[in-house]
C-alpha cells in the first residue's frame, strides 16, 4: 500500500514536472537576447552593453535624425506616463540624454540583486521585459 501510494505520487511528481520543465526551460531561454546583448559572453547584461544596445535603439528609432525621439517613434517601448517623467523638459521629445535616463532607470529595476548586471532570469521578470523593450 504504502509503495502504491508512494508510486503514485512519484508518477504525479513526474507528471508535474513533465508539465512544468518545458514551460520553465522555455521561459529562462535567453539565446537571442543574450546574443544581441552580450557581447562578451559571460552571460550577463552590465550597463555598459545595455547603455551601447540603447544607444543602438535610438538612433535605430529616430529614421529623421532630428536627435530626438516623438512619442510615435517609442510607441509599444515607452508608455505616455514614462515618457512624461523622463522628458523633464516638456518639449514633447526624448533627446539621447533624456532617453539614457529612462532606460538606466529600467535597468536598476531589472536588477533587484544589485549585481550590476542583468542575468536571464532578471531579463524574463517583468521589469526585465520592460528593459528589453528599450533595448532591442
Ligand atoms: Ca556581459
Ligand atoms: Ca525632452
Ligand atoms: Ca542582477
Amino acid at each position: 500500500m504504502k509503495l502504491t501510494l508512494s508510486t503514485a505520487m512519484a508518477a504525479a511528481v513526474l507528471a508535474a514536472s513533465a508539465v512544468l520543465a518545458p514551460a520553465s526551460a522555455g521561459h529562462r531561454d535567453c539565446t537571442a537576447e543574450m546574443a544581441y546583448l552580450n557581447p562578451d559572453h559571460d552571460g550577463t547584461i552590465d550597463w555598459r552593453e545595455a547603455r551601447r544596445a540603447a544607444v543602438r535603439l535610438f538612433y535605430k528609432l529616430d529614421p529623421d535624425r532630428d536627435g530626438t525621439l516623438d512619442m510615435n517613434e517609442v510607441r509599444g517601448r515607452v508608455g505616455i506616463l514614462s515618457f512624461a517623467r523622463f522628458n523633464p523638459d516638456r518639449d514633447g521629445t526624448l533627446d539621447k540624454h533624456e532617453w539614457l535616463a529612462l532606460v538606466k532607470h529600467r535597468f536598476h529595476r531589472a536588477n533587484p540583486d544589485k549585481d550590476g548586471t542583468i542575468d536571464c532570469r532578471e531579463l524574463h521578470s517583468l521589469a526585465g521585459r520592460k528593459l528589453l523593450r528599450v533595448l532591442m
